[in-house]
């Protein structure tokens, strides 16, 4: 039986899936059953052979507020809760999923980004975030660390003191300020959501899929590679895509003064 999403909504057309996070009364904050909604949408995509991206974002005036606290109330007397289990199952998969996923994963960030919801964003390959957005590493005002991957991508992204300073103090980065660090691709105006969103869509549906797919690997394997290492990387990946529909059709539009009909494939 089809999966039935409660707390995300999920559409897929044109190879391009739509996840909208859900609970906007929350801020869009992880349940587990959005955990369970966000597993049953990436067992889809990453079932079929015509996937072309996939565009993430928020509804209301949150995107996400990170794990819903409703869900770790204290815990009767000398019990302790285990909060490696939720990462182990939940937010390791999800990040490691997204980056994974052999198409472009963009995320459209429609408000504040806190905790998980912070990191999950800046775990997709593209960012962009409306100007009244923010991002806060909200992990230490309840005595916690950024997890779900956001040491790592943080200090890759803007460097160490940025990302002390922003895990430490807590303290929102606003979406032109992320831009500016470098940590999203754009920051654009409230009310280019809709139409940043479909333009992604156009891109993703229309674009050399393949191209960015490897892309996406490539740039993701530099970080463990040597300069040589790296080059055989791009080499064998290119010679896979010089074999490709995509570039013969690049190649076929460059000659013919056209813009190129990229079949994906
Ligand atoms: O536990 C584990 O598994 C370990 C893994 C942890 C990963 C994490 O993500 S830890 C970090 C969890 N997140 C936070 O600590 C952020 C908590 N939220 C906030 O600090 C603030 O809500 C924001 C700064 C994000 C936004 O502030 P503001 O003033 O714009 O909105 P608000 O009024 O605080 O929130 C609106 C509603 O959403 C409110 O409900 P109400 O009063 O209208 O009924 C609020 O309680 C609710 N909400 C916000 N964040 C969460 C939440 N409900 C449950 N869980 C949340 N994380």
């Amino acid at each position: 039986m089809a999966h039935e999403y409660q707390h995300i909504k999920f559409d897929y057309r044109e190879g391009v899936g739509h996840i909208v996070l859900n609970r906007p009364d929350t801020l869009n904050s992880f349940t587990q059953v959005m955990h369970d909604d966000l597993k049953a949408a990436l067992s889809f995509l990453e079932s079929r052979e015509d996937l072309r991206g996939l565009i993430l974002t928020g509804s209301g005036r949150g995107f996400c507020a990170g794990q819903d606290l409703s869900e770790r109330k204290p815990l009767p007397a000398g019990q302790k809760r285990d909060l490696g289990l939720g990462i182990e199952n939940n937010y390791r998969p999800l990040v490691l999923r997204l980056r994974a996923l052999p198409a472009p994963v963009v995320c459209v960030v429609n408000g504040v980004a806190a905790g998980a919801g912070a990191s999950v964003a800046l775990a997709c390959d593209i960012i962009f975030a409306v100007k009244s957005a923010k991002f806060i590493q909200a992990f230490a005002k309840i005595g916690l660390l950024p997890d779900a991957g956001g040491t790592y991508v943080w200090p890759r992204m803007v460097g160490t003191q940025r990302t002390m300073g922003a895990a430490l103090f807590a303290e929102p980065v606003s979406a032109q300020r992320a831009e500016e660090w470098g940590l999203i691709w754009r920051c654009i105006a409230d009310d280019e959501l809709e139409s940043t969103i479909a333009s992604v869509h156009e891109h993703l549906a229309k674009g050399a899929t393949r191209a960015f797919a490897a892309t996406k690997q490539a740039v993701y394997a530099s970080g463990g590679n040597t300069l040589e290492a790296q080059i055989d990387y791009e080499r064998d990946l290119q010679r896979e895509l010089g074999y490709s529909d995509d570039y013969l059709e690049g190649m076929m539009a460059f000659g013919e003064k056209r813009p190129p009909r990229f079949s994906g494939r």
